[in-house]
């Protein structure tokens, strides 16, 4: 098999840069460990940067999203009772979507079947090698059979657990990592969402945040110990836990339902670098993770893929300038929003065990925020997401 980009991966970010460079005429192979179903059950993000919303527009996977999505101009941070709206369109002229990853992976999916593109699923035992030629091979299991794909640049969109970053040698990469000691449990009911902006609640027992899908569908999070399981917890008492930890006022109007999905999320910030080695490139959650609070983790997949798909459009055209910069230039961004999100999380969560002046920071933070309109515009810029 030829072609000129191997992508790894048909996540969001594989999908989304396989979409783009088969529009500027790149053609590509997309290798999927998993079936097409097990992608599409995943429940994870919900919320776009306006900039992710113009990106899959210039895809052409942007009629579902325009007629289904919803704009967001604001959302709230709730401390106790305390609730402060940061209002995204006054401060920023910017908005978000509210449009889940589960949803933008299927239209991608749609597109590319329009595309006649090939996405092989069940790929297994994937090896890269010759990356330092003028073509590079993936050499994988497919339908029982041994096959070789050549190609010109492979793209390791295969998130975290994927084999691409592993391909660069461990002493050529730099990595940077937090764990932190709680996860979220997350809840999506066929309920109308309690309140019709996000809510992120920093409360006594935990953090909280109540998040959508549509009118009708709702997605709930709190912060839990990473011993808890997801089947420890009965519907009623996720509820019961959820009411306790959101303003009194919202939790007296919180409609439950019967979970259609129930999981816990551990939390993490890694990065990654360099996110190219020769002629493979890291694009999305194979190169960095962040954890939830900041709604950056598909945003910054999407971030990667649109240097990424210009820079490998130009380097199959003869020019390689945005390959030689495209880690530097991706890690510029990847890195604002990995503070960003490790600062939400540090302003949003309370730690096991922290002691009265980390409790004390927290509440300065979140004082300073709804005080000045300054802190209120850093966050609304970091939120609805910072230029290309
Ligand atoms: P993905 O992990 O989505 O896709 C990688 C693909 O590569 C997968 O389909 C995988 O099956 C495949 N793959 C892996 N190894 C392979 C191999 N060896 N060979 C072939 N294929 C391979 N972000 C938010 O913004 N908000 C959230 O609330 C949120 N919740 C999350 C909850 C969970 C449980 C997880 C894991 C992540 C969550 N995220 C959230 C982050 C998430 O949305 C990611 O940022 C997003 O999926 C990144 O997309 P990709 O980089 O495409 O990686
Ligand atoms: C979600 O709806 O899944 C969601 C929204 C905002 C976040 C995290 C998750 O910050």
């Amino acid at each position: 098999m030829n072609t000129e980009v191997a992508i790894i991966g048909a996540g969001p970010a594989g999908l989304l840069l396989s979409q783009l460079l088969n529009r500027a005429g790149v053609s590509t192979v997309v290798l999927e460990r998993q079936t097409r179903a097990h992608v599409l059950a995943r429940i994870r993000a919900g919320i776009l940067e306006w900039s992710t919303v113009e990106l899959l527009r210039a895809a052409g996977v942007d009629v579902r999203m325009e007629r289904e999505g919803i704009p967001h101009e604001g959302c709230v941070l709730a401390s106790g009772d305390t609730q402060l709206r940061i209002d995204f369109r006054a401060l920023t002229g910017r908005q978000v979507m509210v449009y889940g990853q589960t949803e933008v992976t299927s239209d991608l999916y749609e597109a590319q079947d329009a595309m006649g593109t090939e996405v092989l699923h069940g790929v297994s035992d994937i090896e890269i090698t010759d990356l330092d030629a003028a073509r590079s091979v993936l050499h994988f299991t497919h339908e029982g059979a041994r096959r070789r794909l050549s190609c010109l640049f492979v793209a390791g969109c295969d998130g975290f657990h994927g084999v691409s970053r592993r391909t660069i040698p461990a002493d050529r990469r730099r990595e940077f990592e937090r764990v932190y000691p709680f996860g979220w449990l997350g809840v999506l009911s066929e309920t109308p969402p309690v309140h019709h902006e996000l809510i992120y609640s920093n409360a006594p027992r935990g953090f909280a945040l109540a998040s959508q899908r549509s009118e009708t569908r709702s997605r709930y999070y709190v912060q839990v110990p990473l011993t808890d399981k997801a089947e420890d917890w009965s519907d009623e008492a996720f509820w019961d836990e959820l009411r306790r930890r959101l303003p009194g006022e919202v939790a007296a109007r919180l409609v439950t339902g019967p979970s259609i999905e129930k999981s816990i999320a551990p939390l993490r910030s890694f990065v990654s670098e360099p996110m190219r080695w020769g002629n493979l490139f890291l694009a999305g959650d194979a190169a960095h993770i962040v954890p939830p609070t900041g709604a950056k983790g598909l945003n910054l997949a999407a971030s990667d893929v649109h240097y990424l798909h210009r820079a490998l459009i130009d380097a199959v055209r003869g020019d390689r300038a945005g390959i030689d910069s495209y880690s530097e230039r991706a890690l510029r961004r990847v890195w604002k929003a990995m503070r960003f999100s490790w600062a939400t999380t540090t302003m949003m969560h309370r730690f096991e065990g922290e002691d009265s002046f980390a409790e004390a920071m927290r509440r300065a933070t979140l004082d300073h925020l709804g005080a000045s309109e300054t802190a209120q515009k850093d966050f609304a810029e970091n939120y609805t997401g910072l230029p290309f």
